[in-house]
C-alpha cells in the first residue's frame, strides 16, 4: 500500500499524547494519532458503554480469558474474576516475569480505567526527581495549565463529611489519626457535583455503582472529555483506532510507521504504513520503550542511545488492606490519602472495596520511595520486551508500608487482611498501576523529551519519568508534557 504522510503522527491517545495532539493541533499542524485500543463512546447490548466491577464480561479487559482484577478473592471466595470471551477491552495487565502493570487500552489511555486521583507532588520531591527541569516554570505555569486543562475538582467537604458513601474513608481517617498520622484530601478528575447528584438519586450513578477500573459509565471527566475533545475541536487532529504500531523506520523526510489495524476481535483487518515528518510517542512507559528499542535493536533506528530501556520504576506501588468496618456503600473515586511522606515516605490513597456488601475490609494503595530500577530489554524470539526486576526490589517499599500500617493496627486493635491479595499475602509486591521510566528525560532523550541520534523525534509520556514521584503520576505526566511541547512547538515546529 501507498504511505500517506502527515506532519506529525502521535502514537497512543494517554496523557503525553493527548497534550501533544491539542498542542500540535492548536498550531495548525495536521496530526494523526494512532491508538490500539477502541473508542468508548458506543452503549453495547445493555445499554451501557462500559461493563461493572461486580459483574464484568469481555468489555472489562484486553484479550484476556478470564478477568484480572487486583484483589483476587473476597471473605476467602473467588468471587471476583469471571471467565471472559477474548477481545478488545479496556484494561490490560502485562505480564513480566516479576511484575506485572496495569495499563488502560482506548481513546484516553489510563485515563479511562483510573482512579482519577489528580495529584500535584510535593515540590520538594519533585525537584529531588527532575533536577533540570525548572520547578518555577512547572507549579507557576504547567502543573496549573494541566489541573485546568484535565478539569481537577475537588470534594465538597460538607458532602465527604456526611454522605454514607465516604464513611470508609472518614474511618480509615479516623484510624490514621489515632496513630499520629495525617491525611490529605485528594483532588479528583471524577466530577464531584455529579457524584451529589448521584447520592440525591438526580444522576445516574457511575462511582457510586463501583464503576472504575472498567471505565466509568457517567461523571469522569477522561481524556476523551478533555484534551482529546479539545484536540478534535482545533479541526486539525484526526483519530485512528484498533491501529497498533509495529514498527518505526527513518525515511529522509521523516519517519514511516508499519502499522496493524484490527477488528476488536483481534482479527488482522489491514497492514498499513503511515509515513510523517514529526513523530511523536505517546505509547506510555512500556508502549513507548518497546517500540524505541525493537527499532534500536532491528537496526532501524541504529543511532538510538543505549539509555533507552533504563530508568524503570513502579512508582513504589504496594498495596495492603486491614480489617475495619467500612460500610456497604462505597464510592469508587478515592479522595483521602494517608500522608506519611515525611517521617515514613509513603503517601497512602484510601480506596474503597465497592462491593456492594460489607467486606470488613479497609483497602490502601501505598506510593513509596524506592530507589530500586528496573531495565527493559528487547526479546528477539517473542519480538517483544523482558522487564528486568527482581521482586525482592520491593523489598524497601514493603517495610516501610509495614512501618505505617503495623503501627495503624496497633493503635486501633486491627489485623492485616490476609484473604485479598492471594491467601496469606498482605502486602502486594508484584504488581503496578503506575509504570514510570525507560526513555528517562535528559538521558535517553534531551531535557524537552527529544530522542538523542534523532531529529522530530518526541518522547511525551510517563517514560520520561525516572521510576518515582511520590505520588499518583498523571498530573506530572500532563504537566510535564505541556513544558516539552510548549518548547517543541516554539523551536522545532515554528514555520
Ligand atoms: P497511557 O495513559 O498508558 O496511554 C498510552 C496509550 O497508548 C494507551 O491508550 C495504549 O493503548 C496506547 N498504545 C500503547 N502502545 C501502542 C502502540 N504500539 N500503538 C498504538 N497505541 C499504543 O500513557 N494515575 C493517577 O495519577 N491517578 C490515579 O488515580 C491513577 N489510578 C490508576 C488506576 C489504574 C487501574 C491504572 C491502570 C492506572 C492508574 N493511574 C493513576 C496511572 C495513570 O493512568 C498512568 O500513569 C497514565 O495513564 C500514563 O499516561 P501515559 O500518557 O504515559
Amino acid at each position: 500500500a501507498k504511505a500517506d504522510t502527515n506532519e506529525a503522527v502521535v502514537i497512543g491517545t494517554g496523557y503525553g499524547a493527548a497534550v501533544a495532539a491539542l498542542r500540535l493541533g492548536q498550531k495548525g499542524i495536521k496530526t494523526t494519532m494512532l491508538e490500539m485500543g477502541q473508542l468508548w463512546n458506543q452503549p453495547a447490548h445493555d445499554g451501557k458503554v462500559f461493563c461493572s466491577m461486580l459483574n464484568p464480561d469481555r468489555r472489562a479487559m484486553w484479550f484476556k480469558d478470564c478477568t484480572e482484577a487486583p484483589l483476587e478473592t473476597l471473605l476467602g471466595l473467588p468471587l471476583v474474576n469471571r471467565p471472559i470471551e477474548r477481545y478488545a477491552g479496556v484494561l490490560d495487565k502485562v505480564h513480566f516475569q516479576e511484575m506485572s502493570v496495569y495499563l488502560g487500552r482506548g481513546v484516553g489511555g489510563g485515563s479511562l480505567v483510573n482512579g482519577g486521583m489528580a495529584v500535584t507532588p510535593k515540590r520538594e520531591y519533585f525537584e529531588e526527581v527532575l533536577p533540570q527541569v525548572d520547578a518555577d516554570e512547572m507549579y507557576g505555569t504547567f502543573f496549573p495549565l494541566a489541573n485546568k486543562t484535565l478539569r481537577v475538582n475537588t470534594i465538597r467537604s460538607a458532602f465527604l463529611e456526611s454522605t454514607s458513601w465516604y464513611q470508609y474513608a472518614r474511618t480509615a481517617r479516623r484510624q490514621a489519626a489515632n496513630a499520629g498520622y495525617g491525611t490529605q484530601v485528594i483532588p479528583n478528575v471524577y466530577d464531584f457535583a455529579h457524584m451529589e447528584g448521584e447520592a440525591r438519586g438526580t444522576k445516574p450513578k457511575s462511582a457510586l455503582a463501583g464503576e472504575v477500573i472498567y471505565g466509568n459509565n457517567h461523571g469522569k471527566m477522561s481524556l476523551d472529555k478533555t484534551y482529546l475533545a479539545d484536540a478534535l475541536q482545533t479541526g486539525n487532529v484526526t483519530i485512528k483506532t484498533l491501529h497498533h504500531v509495529k514498527r518505526i523506520q527513518k525515511r529522509p523526510n521523516g519517519y514511516l510507521l508499519t502499522v496493524e489495524h484490527r477488528d476488536p476481535f483481534g482479527e488482522l483487518l489491514a497492514t498499513k504504513e503511515i509515513g510523517c515528518r514529526h513523530l511523536f510517542l505517546g505509547a506510555g512507559s512500556l508502549g513507548t520503550t518497546e517500540l524505541l528499542l525493537r527499532a534500536r535493536e532491528n537496526g532501524e533506528l541504529p543511532n538510538l542511545s543505549e539509555e533507552i530501556g533504563r530508568g524503570w520504576g513502579p512508582n513504589g506501588n504496594v498495596m495492603t488492606a486491614r480489617t475495619m468496618l467500612g460500610g456497604f456503600q462505597q464510592s469508587g473515586m478515592p479522595v483521602l490519602a494517608i500522608d506519611a511522606w515525611q517521617d515514613h515516605e509513603v503517601f497512602a490513597e484510601i480506596a474503597p472495596v465497592p462491593a456492594g456488601i460489607e467486606t470488613l475490609a479497609s483497602l490502601y494503595l501505598a506510593i513509596t520511595k524506592n530507589p530500586e530500577r528496573g531495565t527493559f530489554h528487547y526479546d528477539r524470539r517473542t519480538d517483544g520486551i523482558t522487564l528486568d526486576w527482581r521482586r525482592e526490589q520491593m523489598k524497601p517499599s514493603i517495610r516501610a508500608v509495614k512501618g505505617v500500617f503495623d503501627e495503624i493496627n496497633r493503635t486501633n486493635l486491627t489485623t492485616y487482611r490476609p484473604d485479598l491479595f492471594g491467601i496469606g499475602k498482605v502486602f502486594t509486591d508484584d504488581f503496578t498501576y503506575h509504570p514510570l521510566g525507560g526513555c528517562l528525560l535528559g538521558r535517553a532523550t534531551d531535557e524537552y523529551g527529544r530522542v538523542r541520534g534523532y531529529d522530530n523525534l518526541y518522547v511525551t509520556d510517563s517514560s520520561l519519568i525516572p521510576g518515582s514521584i511520590g505520588a499518583n503520576p498523571f498530573v506530572t505526566i500532563t504537566a510535564l508534557a505541556e513544558r516539552n511541547l510548549s518548547r517543541i512547538t516554539a523551536t522545532n515546529l515554528n514555520h
